[in-house]
C-alpha cells in the first residue's frame, strides 16, 4: 500500500482506524477461588484463537476479564471470615498472575467492579427500563448458588442441580425486577433457524431450540442489597442490585466503550467470538441475545462452545504431585508443553479428560522427538559445514520445489480456526513437521555431501532452513515462545505474519548455534523397593507427600458398611470423593462443612464400590479417632509442608 501521510497519519492507518476490529470474548472467570485447569483450558484456548487471527495483519480485540458479584463470592468470604473487597483482591491477582506466566496476549480486561463497568451496566438497564422490557415482580423458587442461576424443578436430578451436585439448591423469595424474556422468544428462535448467530460446535443448535421451545420465564433481575452490598445499584431505587448474569453479560460491552466512547464501540462490538463453556450456554445464546435485542444492539456473531476438562486419578507414581494445580504443572513442565498439550489432546466440541501421563508422552514424542530432533538436525548441518552463515542457494531440484509447495497451507487452518477446530488445525501443522522430517530422510543431505553435490547440499539446508521459519510462523498462536526460540535460532527477529509464509531466497542472516529445544522428560515409574516403606524418611521424602486443606461438603453413609462414610470435600481447586472410617466416632451432622487435612495424592483405591481420591488425616489412641482440624483461617487447597 502507498504510504501518503494526511495530517500525520498514513492511509493505512486511516483505513484500519475505520475498520471494525475482530473482537474475541472469553466468559469473566468467577473470583471466588484462585485459577482452575478449567480456566487454563479456555484462556489459552481464547489466546490462541486471538494469536491466529493478529497473524492476518487485521486489527483485533481480545477481552478477559472477573466476575465479581454473586453469592458464590459472598460465601467464600464469609467462609474465610474476610471482606468481600479483600477476596476480590486476592484473586484477581492470582488470575492476572497466572494469564501473564500462561503467556495470554489479552488486550482489555474487565473487572465488574469497575466504575466503567457500573456505568455501563446502568446504562444498559435504564435502556431497557426504557424500552418497557424491565418490570417489579415477586421471585418465588429455586436458586442454585453454584450457578448463580435460578431453577425450575425440572433443570433438577434428584432435587439437585446437574452441574453441581454437591450444592443445595436454596429456595428464594423476594421482590425482584425481571427482564421480559417471553417477549423474544419467537425473534430468538428465527434468529437460531437462520443461523444469524452461528452456535459452534453445531450439534448444540438444536440444544439451544429446545430451551427456547420450552417454556421459558421472564428472568428475575435484581436481588435484595442486604443480599449483595457491594453489587450495582438498580438504577432508581438504591434497595436492589442488579442480579449477578444481568450485570456480567453486560461486560462484553461496558469495557468497549458502550458508555464512554461511541467511537470505540462502533469499532470493536459486535463481538465475533464468544468463546464459552458447555455450563453457560443459555446464558449466552438466550439471555444475552435477548438483551441486545431489546437494547437494539447488534447480536454476537458467533458463539464457540467448548467442553469440560476433567482430571484424572493419580497415575504414574510418585512423580506425579498433585495432577490438577496448574501451577504446580506449570513450575513441574513449564508453559509451552502445558500450552501445547491443551490445545493439541483435548477436543475443543468435546469434554476431556486431563492426564499428566499424556501430557508427558505428548511431549517426548510429539514436542521432543518430531519438531525438537528437526530443529536439532538442521542446525547440526549448517553448524558443522556452514560456520553458522545460511547456506548458499542455488539452483533448486524438483524436490526441494515440491517440498515448498507445501508450505501454504494458510486456508485449511483458516477453515479449522473458523469451525474452532483448533486441535485439528494443530495436527494439520504437525502433518507438516512430519512432512519436514520425511524430507530430509528421502533426500539424504549427507549424501549430497558425500557426493560432493555441494550446491544441492547448500540449496536443500537453505530449504529446511525456510521450512523451519514457516513452522515457527505456524505455531506462533499455539506455543509463541518456543516458536521465537526457533526464530531466534535461525537469527530471524522479524515479527513475521501470514503474509511471510512464501519462500524467500533472500535470506543471508547468520544462525545461532544449535539448542536442544526440548530435553526428555524422565518416566519414573514405582519400583517395588520404593513402595517400601523406610522408617528414616528424609525431609525430601516427606515433601513428596501433597497434603492440603480442604472442606467436607456432603456426608453420606455407605450402605452395609457401618463404619464408613462418603464424603465429598472441596480442596478449592478440585472437589473430590473420599471413603473415610469415621461413622463410629462422628456425626453427619459434626462432619460436614468442617475443615480438614487431606492426603492428595495417595493411587486412588475402590473401598465398596466407591473410587476413594485421598485419605483425610486422624489421630487414632485406640479408643477414638480424632480428625486432624486446621485454624479456620487457613485457605482451601493450602500444602501442609
Ligand atoms: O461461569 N473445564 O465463571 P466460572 C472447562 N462468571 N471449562 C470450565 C471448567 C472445566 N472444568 N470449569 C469452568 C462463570 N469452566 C461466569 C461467567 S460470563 C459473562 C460469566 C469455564 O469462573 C466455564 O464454562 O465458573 C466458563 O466458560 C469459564 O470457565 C468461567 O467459569
Amino acid at each position: 500500500m502507498i504510504s501518503i501521510n494526511i495530517i500525520g497519519i498514513t492511509v493505512k492507518e486511516l483505513i484500519s482506524l475505520n475498520k471494525k476490529k475482530f473482537y474475541i470474548t472469553t466468559a469473566i472467570a468467577y473470583l471466588n477461588g484462585k485459577p482452575h485447569m478449567g480456566h487454563a483450558l479456555e484462556i489459552i484456548q481464547a489466546d490462541c484463537l486471538s494469536r491466529f487471527y493478529r497473524l492476518f495483519d487485521e486489527g483485533l480485540v481480545f477481552q478477559t476479564g472477573a466476575d465479581e458479584h454473586g453469592m458464590k463470592i459472598l460465601n467464600t468470604a464469609q467462609e474465610k471470615g474476610i471482606e468481600v473487597t479483600e477476596l476480590l483482591n486476592e484473586n484477581y491477582q492470582a488470575f492476572i498472575d497466572f494469564y501473564n506466566l500462561l503467556n495470554i496476549s489479552f488486550d482489555k480486561y474487565v473487572r465488574t467492579t469497575s466504575k466503567i463497568h457500573k456505568d455501563g451496566a446502568s446504562k444498559l438497564w435504564k435502556t431497557l427500563v426504557d424500552n418497557g422490557d424491565i418490570y417489579k415482580g415477586t421471585y418465588n423458587g429455586l436458586y442454585c448458588i453454584g450457578c448463580e442461576a435460578y431453577k425450575t424443578y425440572n433443570e433438577l436430578i434428584e432435587n439437585k442441580c446437574p452441574n453441581h451436585p454437591n450444592r443445595e439448591i436454596i429456595t428464594l423469595k423476594e421482590d425482584n425486577y425481571f427482564f421480559k424474556l417471553s417477549k423474544y422468544i419467537d425473534k430468538l428462535i428465527k434468529i437460531y433457524d437462520n443461523d444469524e448467530i452461528e452456535i459452534i460446535p453445531k450439534r448444540r443448535k438444536a440444544e439451544i431450540l429446545n430451551i427456547l421451545k420450552e417454556e421459558l420465564d421472564d428472568i428475575s433481575f435484581s436481588r435484595q442489597k442486604e443480599k449483595m452490598p457491594w453489587g450495582i445499584p438498580v438504577p432508581g431505587d438504591d434497595k436492589h442490585v442488579m442480579y449477578v448474569w444481568a450485570d456480567a453479560l453486560s461486560n462484553y460491552i461496558t469495557n468497549i466503550g458502550y458508555e464512554f466512547s461511541p467511537k470505540e464501540f462502533k469499532s470493536i462490538w459486535p463481538a465475533d467470538i464468544h468463546l464459552i463453556g458447555k455450563d453457560i450456554i443459555k446464558f449466552h445464546a438466550i439471555y444475552w441475545p435477548a438483551i441486545l435485542l431489546s437494547a437494539g444492539l447488534e447480536l454476537p456473531k458467533k458463539l464457540f462452545i467448548h467442553g469440560f476438562l476433567t482430571v484424572e486419578g493419580l497415575k504414574i507414581g510418585k512423580s506425579i504431585g498433585n495432577v490438577s494445580d496448574p501451577l504446580i504443572l506449570l513450575e513441574k513442565y513449564g508453559v509451552p508443553i502445558f500450552r501445547f498439550y491443551l490445545l493439541k489432546n483435548i477436543p475443543t466440541y468435546d469434554d476431556g479428560s486431563f492426564s499428566e501421563n499424556d501430557l508427558i508422552q505428548i511431549y517426548n514424542n510429539v514436542l521432543a522427538d518430531d519438531l525438537g530432533n528437526l530443529v536439532l538436525r538442521i542446525l547440526t548441518f549448517i553448524e558443522k559445514d556452514f560456520d553458522l552463515h545460511y547456506p548458499p542457494l542455488f539452483s533448486l531440484s524438483v524436490e526441494d520445489k515440491e517440498y515448498i509447495k507445501e508450505f501454504n497451507f494458510i486456508d485449511e487452518l483458516k477453515g479449522f480456526f473458523n469451525d474452532f477446530q483448533i486441535n485439528k488445525a494443530l495436527d494439520r501443522i504437525w502433518e507438516f513437521v512430519k512432512l519436514t522430517n520425511k524430507f530430509i530422510n528421502d533426500r539424504k543431505p549427507w549424501e549430497l555431501k558425500k557426493n560432493n553435490n555441494n550446491k544441492g547440499y547448500s540449496t536443500l539446508l537453505y530449504v529446511l532452513l525456510e521450512g523451519l521459519r514457516i513452522i515457527s510462523i505456524y505455531l506462533k498462536p499455539f506455543i509463541p515462545s518456543i516458536s521465537e526460540r526457533i526464530l531466534n535460532l535461525i537469527g530471524k527477529d522479524k515479527e513475521y505474519n501470514f503474509n511471510d509464509i512464501d519462500f524467500n531466497p533472500d535470506f543471508k542472516d547468520k544462525i545461532n548455534k544449535k539448542e536442544v529445544l526440548f530435553p526428555k522428560i524422565e518416566i519414573k515409574m514405582e519400583s517395588k523397593e520404593e513402595k517400601e516403606i523406610d522408617n528414616n524418611i528424609t525431609y525430601e521424602d516427606f515433601q513428596k507427600l501433597d497434603i492440603r486443606i480442604a472442606i467436607i461438603e456432603t456426608v453420606e453413609k455407605v450402605e452395609n458398611a457401618d463404619k464408613l462414610y462418603k464424603l465429598s470435600v472441596d480442596l478449592g481447586y478440585e472437589k473430590r470423593i473420599i471413603v473415610a472410617g469415621l461413622a463410629e466416632y462422628y456425626t453427619i451432622e459434626e462432619l460436614k462443612g468442617k475443615k480438614i487435612t487431606l492426603l492428595t495424592n495417595l493411587k486412588p483405591r475402590k473401598i465398596r464400590g466407591i473410587l476413594s481420591q485421598g485419605m483425610l488425616l486422624a489421630a487414632d489412641d485406640g479408643k477414638l479417632v480424632s480428625i486432624l482440624i486446621p485454624d479456620k483461617n487457613v485457605d482451601l487447597g493450602s500444602k501442609i509442608q
